[in-house]
């Protein structure tokens, strides 16, 4: 018989907001608290209602301690009132983030459930399954709770029914404050599926196809760029044979890595630009238009209002000081693109374009070019002496005036010439060396 789903919910930190947002979200009317927590808070609030389900559960840190009383305090209350009323039961183990604030919402709101409250283990029985839990006793805890566990707890008579644990723990560590635990410890215990809070990368789902599901549940939105990928909770489906779960994308905002391969670039697509130095302002737009078609088409993410996006420009074109000095002009934070209501943006440009011109061909000869390239040539090959015999080249070369703004190369230490073989001061150097050629070859063009 089919039972109502469930849903476990991993970090919250409802009171956070979202770092690293750039300033272009602002232009469309985005501000931090529409892409907070809060708002992925109150989308899993009417995902599950709307799911008609039996029970959510928390894995810790859905709250921090010290905004409890404020900004988080409202929302949470009102959420586990407005749950309970629609007959959801609303369950959490206590993380270390809110090993205050849980036990307090416990007291004062009849229906809201600890588990395995002052830290000792502890089961409950849902419809479909059967819940055992740990909660933090206070913030700091450096055993492992694994060696408290007592399976006197757990009711034998009903194993017929699959039994989740729920832990907020930091899991394959040996040293921590924060409930270090080893896989092994999780696997020896009679338990079906671990379900774990603390880490904000989501690795549960991934692990359903174990005999022993195990993993974090990950945070239901992303706090900073670094938490990359789609963020929300786990929705537990069940037949009445067998357990399906699945992720449900909550979160208002995404993060997400984009490269942008200028070797992919094909001549028709130049966007504005010629084939020495495209257009690198348009290749960006265009392939952030493309992923958030992408996403939309998938409609894996119908709460999605931002995508924010760390992108990085790789590949190689031959005017590579033109597409530098391109890319170092974007106005980065300030760029925006809109498809069907969503903002995507960029909160990191990062890139390493290599020069596309053949360099033995141009090291052949003795013009000035020639010379150089046979120096760069060398210079990628690892030779240092070439990087010393670059690096007074291009000091000699800036003393004039076309050549001022190339970067400067690094002291090259007059009595030691070895020194010059750390590899940021050949990567520097190398960099010198292809912006000087580069102009060079411009110039030889524009004489022709
Ligand atoms: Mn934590």
């Amino acid at each position: 018989m089919r039972k109502r789903p469930l849903w476990f919910v991993g970090d919250v930190h409802l009171g956070r907001t979202t770092a690293s947002l750039p300033r272009a979200l602002a232009d469309h009317d985005l501000d931090v608290m529409d892409l907070s927590p809060i708002a992925a808070w109150k989308t899993l609030v009417e995902a599950v209602l709307a799911s008609d389900a039996e029970a959510v559960v928390f894995a810790g840190d859905v709250v921090d301690s010290d905004n409890a009383r404020f900004e988080a305090y409202g929302p949470l209350s009102s959420a586990v009132q407005r749950l309970t009323k629609a007959g959801v039961r609303v369950l959490a183990v206590a993380g270390n983030h809110d090993v205050e604030a849980l036990p307090r919402l416990a007291r004062e709101l009849d229906g809201f459930e600890l588990i395995g409250a002052d830290g000792v283990w502890e089961e409950r029985q849902l419809d479909a399954v059967t819940l055992v839990g740990w909660s933090f006793p206070r913030a700091r805890v450096r055993a492992n709770p694994l060696d408290e566990f007592d399976p006197s707890v757990l009711d034998s008579d009903r194993a017929s029914k699959p039994r989740l644990g729920l832990l907020h723990c930091d899991l394959d560590a040996t040293v921590s404050d924060h409930a270090p635990v080893s896989r092994a410890s999780l696997l020896a215990q009679p338990v079906d599926a671990w379900l774990l809070g603390h880490v904000h990368a989501p690795s549960f789902l991934a692990s359903t196809s174990r005999s022993v599901p195990l993993g974090y549940l990950g945070s239901l939105s992303p706090l900073h760029r670094g938490e990359v990928g789609p963020r929300g909770a786990i929705r537990l489906d069940h037949d009445g044979s067998r357990l399906a779960w699945s992720h449900v994308e909550l979160a208002p905002v995404r993060f997400e890595s984009l490269a942008v391969d200028l070797d992919s670039v094909r001549d028709s697509d130049l966007a504005g630009g010629d084939a020495r130095a495209p257009d690198i302002a348009s290749l960006i737009t265009r392939a952030m238009r493309e992923r958030l078609a992408a996403i939309t088409a998938s409609r894996e993410a119908p709460e999605l209002r931002a995508l924010v996006l760390r992108v990085s420009v790789h590949g190689s074109c031959e005017d590579f000081s033109a597409v530098h000095a391109a890319l170092d002009a974007l106005d980065v934070e300030g760029a925006s693109i809109v498809h069907e209501n969503r903002v995507a943006c960029i909160c990191e440009l990062t890139h390493t374009v290599r020069a596309a011109y053949d360099l033995d061909a141009l090291a052949c000869g003795t013009d000035a070019i020639a010379m150089l390239a046979r120096e760069v040539r060398a210079l990628e090959s690892g030779v240092t002496d070439a990087a010393v015999e670059l690096a007074e080249y291009s000091d000699r070369l800036r003393l004039d005036s076309r050549f001022r703004l190339l970067p400067q190369a690094a002291a090259t230490g007059s009595d030691s010439p070895t020194t010059v073989a750390g590899e940021s001061q050949r990567r520097r150097l190398l960099r010198v060396g292809h912006e000087l050629l580069s102009h060079m070859l411009r110039e030889r063009r524009g004489a022709t």
